[in-house]
């Protein structure tokens, strides 16, 4: 009996977990996003002040729950030396969470750069992507029609996966809730697909 109620209250209240990665320039609010995202799903999470958040360098983790899924986020640095690193991680992935600062044009053309060297990886092919135009929140921050201008050339190798471009701001949290919400429908969705080509052994 005990084993019949407890595989019932496992089946009940199991989650399928999914890795997603948050990839960006250094300097992009991928910390913040985090840090954001995890104080607005986690009911009792008290997170360090976001303006107080400084660039990431290595790794950043954090896990929320969304319905009976379970997104486990890797922030990975941005920094030119540690962008090498993030193909490491591409294997293990479901979804992929892509920051651009809209407040910084001068890097606009490193961070397409970064981008079109990421979604031309084989391994994320199919895999979801959540392009996330942050500090929307600054006046004089470029907009979405400009940012998608400027990254107009990558639409090709994006290929047919799911990918949403989303006004956001890490600071504030507008945007945040959509783009999370969609990556777990897509996600969600996903895990009754055929497997990826790298699945199949
Ligand atoms: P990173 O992890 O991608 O390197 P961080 O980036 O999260 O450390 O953020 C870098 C800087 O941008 C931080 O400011 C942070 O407060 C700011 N920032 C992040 N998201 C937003 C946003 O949505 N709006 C605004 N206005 N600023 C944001 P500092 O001053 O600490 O460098």
């Amino acid at each position: 009996m005990y084993t019949l109620l407890s595989g019932l209250y496992k089946y009940m209240f199991r989650r399928d977990e999914y890795c997603i990665l948050i990839l960006g320039l250094d300097n992009a609010g991928k910390t913040t996003f985090l840090e954001q995202t995890k104080t607005r799903f986690n009911r009792n999470y008290k997170g360090m002040s976001l303006s107080k958040i400084t660039t990431t360098v290595g790794l950043n983790i954090g896990t929320i729950d969304v319905g009976k899924a379970r997104l486990m986020f890797w922030d990975l640095g941005g920094q030119e030396e540690l962008q090498s690193l993030w193909d490491k991680y591409y294997a293990e992935s479901h979804g992929v969470i892509y920051i651009i600062d809209s407040t910084d044009e001068e890097r606009l053309s490193e961070s397409k750069r970064a981008f079109e060297k990421m979604i031309t990886s084989e391994v994320l092919e199919g895999v979801p992507l959540l392009v996330l135009a942050n500090k929307q929140d600054v006046e004089s921050c470029l907009s979405i029609p400009d940012i998608k201008t400027a990254f107009s050339d990558c639409i090709n190798k994006i290929g047919k996966r799911d990918c949403l471009t989303q006004a956001c701001s890490a600071l504030t949290g507008k945007g945040v809730n959509e783009g999370i919400e969609w990556m777990v429908k897509c996600v969600v969705r996903n895990i009754h697909r055929p497997p990826r080509q790298k699945d199949i052994t």
